[in-house]
């Protein structure tokens, strides 16, 4: 649900299915019986030592151990054996690289790449297996079945692909080492030292073994990829039976996604987006495009502003703001944009992931795979 530097998909996704079925049902068990087996291990006096890595022996990182354990009064010692078992992952640092500076933004390949007739057949699978929660949670939260379904496919293929870092080994590694020529380098580590603090005071609560759970390699888990905050913020028991399991429990991932959106604000029954053109006499494109994704303008100013709306769209509330999608450089093989008005419940698909591209591929697959299951 994370995705701060990559515009592309993530290469997880490209992952052949065998082995992530196999992933997906390691990491939910392993999240889920950690505190078995590690009982059982207590018992029987063979608890093997945990290995140390280079993370124990730096103290900036001993000293961050120490302050987390006090501010969430945990044991010191379970915590800094936690972060000491931490691997520093090359590929992880790798990952989370700025893309190169000539990539040019391609909505129609970016498109392309998510919504596939594999895609839209697993979706309408998970929505025939899933009808009567997705009515629930439409129901109970106002979120359309079909933006949940498009946020499923889109993250993890409905399970498919949830993630093979171990989860402790990702977020260590983007706390501590984060690659220092991003721009926003400390920024970004500071936020991944609150999603370890998060995912080690969640596991230490649980009894779990914090080496098991596996994610993406920012650390987001399970099959709608939340990060460790959210799923301490939002995931909900959704089908009752009193624990939450976001691996191998379809009713609680569409329960905690649909809690997501109506935390960020999702508005029953609004659109997420209509069409828009443009009156090149009135057009002022620099206005409508500074506030970028965020709705800012109401009906009467965008279409003062030169962005022309029609039907429904024409009797819309609350504000809109103009979405650009690139097609590529249009002076070097590419297209023009796409453009659309994005209403405040687009502005809630980024609040997942903040891309007005990932929002749109959340949107189209959704309606894809609505198509299928209600022609
Ligand atoms: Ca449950």
């Amino acid at each position: 649900m994370i995705d701060f530097s990559l515009f592309w998909p993530k290469p997880t996704l490209q992952r052949v299915w065998v082995a992530t079925i196999l992933i997906a049902t390691y990491a939910g068990t392993a999240w889920a019986n950690d505190l078995k087996s590690i009982k059982v291990q207590q018992n029987t006096g063979r608890q093997a030592a945990p290995q140390e890595t280079a993370y124990a022996s730096r103290p900036e990182v001993m000293r961050f151990a120490d302050d987390l354990a006090s501010r969430r009064d945990l044991d010191v010692l379970w915590v800094r054996q936690a972060i000491g078992q931490a691997r520093m992952s090359p590929t992880v640092i790798r990952l989370m690289q700025p893309p190169a500076k000539s990539f040019s933004k391609n909505w129609r390949v970016y498109r392309s790449r998510f919504i596939d007739p594999i895609r839209i057949a697993a979706g309408a699978r998970f929505w025939q297996d899933n009808q009567a929660t997705l009515a629930r949670a439409e129901q109970e939260y106002g979120v359309p079945a079909d933006i949940i379904v498009g946020i499923i496919g889109v993250e993890t293929i409905y399970g498919r692909d949830t993630g093979k870092f171990r989860v402790l080994d990702a977020l260590t590694t983007l706390a501590f080492d984060f690659p220092a020529a991003h721009p926003r380098a400390r920024e970004r580590s500071e936020f991944f030292k609150g999603e370890l603090e998060q995912f080690l005071s969640h596991q230490s609560r649980l009894g779990s073994d914090p080496t098991a759970p596996r994610g993406s390699y920012a650390g987001a888990m399970g099959m709608p990829q939340f990060m460790p905050s959210s799923w301490v913020k939002y995931a909900v028991d959704f089908d009752g039976d009193g624990r939450i399991d976001l691996w191998n429990s379809p009713a609680d991932v569409i329960g905690s996604v649909a809690n997501y959106f109506k935390a960020f604000n999702w508005q029953t029954g609004m659109p997420t987006h209509y069409p828009v053109r443009f009156d090149t006499a009135t057009l002022d494109m620099d206005a409508l495009m500074a506030p970028d994704i965020l709705p800012t303008f109401s009906v009467a100013s965008f279409s003062a502003k030169g962005a022309v709306l029609e039907g429904d769209a024409l009797s819309h509330t609350g504000p809109l703001a103009l979405i650009e999608l690139l097609n590529g450089d249009p002076n070097n093989g590419g297209s023009p944009p796409t453009y659309v008005a994005g209403t405040e419940n687009f502005y809630a698909i980024t609040r997942y992931n903040w891309s007005s591209y990932y929002a749109m591929a959340v949107i189209d697959l959704g309606r894809e795979v609505a198509a299928r299951v209600r022609p």
